[in-house]
């Protein structure tokens, strides 16, 4: 064979040995793409209690991903939009949703107690559990996943509350992976409860 042609067959090995290293480095990124990255700094430990009167802690999440949504019974638009919402999602899942949880913790625990929590949520997805507990504990659960809440006060005595609504999506070790923003487009919502179960399912 002529120098050139066993250049040419050279070099033809070395772009082909290239192709496959991008290929294998594409595969390889794509499979690291789908895993989602946990944020630091967000979430931590908490102690409630559940619409049954069970107390619960973060532990009892773990295995499965989680969305956590913060709220109250007597909201008048926010989460009885956003539950309304989960609740769709839910229903479209099917038997899947059984691969996720749910949680609804109230930041009125005056109001909101597991009796008023359990009626409140006989309206939406049985799937949906509704926390609730002390001051200090709402309090502390709050601090912990830097969630917002004031009162409002309306008239004779009455009063509602101004809180942050977006649904936080946990991975299954129960670490924070990113938000749903309130009113979260359909689209854009089933993708990314699609990547949350996705990640949950690779491992
Ligand atoms: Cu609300």
């Amino acid at each position: 064979m002529k120098p050139r042609a066993l250049r040419t067959i050279g070099i033809g090995a070395a772009l082909a040995a290239l192709v496959l290293l991008a290929f294998v480095t594409t595969l390889l990124l794509l499979r690291n793409g789908d895993r989602l990255s946990p944020v630091a700094g967000i979430g931590g430990p908490f102690s409630l209690v559940d619409q049954h009167g069970k107390p619960v802690t973060e532990r009892d999440y773990l295995g499965k991903p989680t969305l956590l949504f913060f709220g109250f019974t007597h909201c008048p638009d926010v989460c009885p939009t956003t539950l309304f919402e989960l609740t769709t999602r839910l229903k479209d899942l099917g038997p899947e949703a059984d691969r996720l949880n749910v949680v609804f913790v109230s930041v009125d625990p005056q109001r909101d107690t597991p009796e008023q929590l359990a009626l409140y949520l006989s309206s939406f997805d049985p799937h949906i559990a509704g926390l609730s507990g002390s001051e200090d504990n709402v309090a502390a659960a709050m601090k912990a996943y830097r969630v917002f809440a004031r009162k409002v006060p309306l008239k004779d005595w009455d009063y509602t509350m101004d809180h942050t609504a977006s649904v936080y999506m946990l991975n299954k070790k129960g670490e924070f992976v990113g938000l749903m923003n309130y009113q979260e487009p359909e689209a854009t919502a089933r993708t990314k409860i699609r990547r949350l179960l996705d990640d949950a399912a690779a491992g």
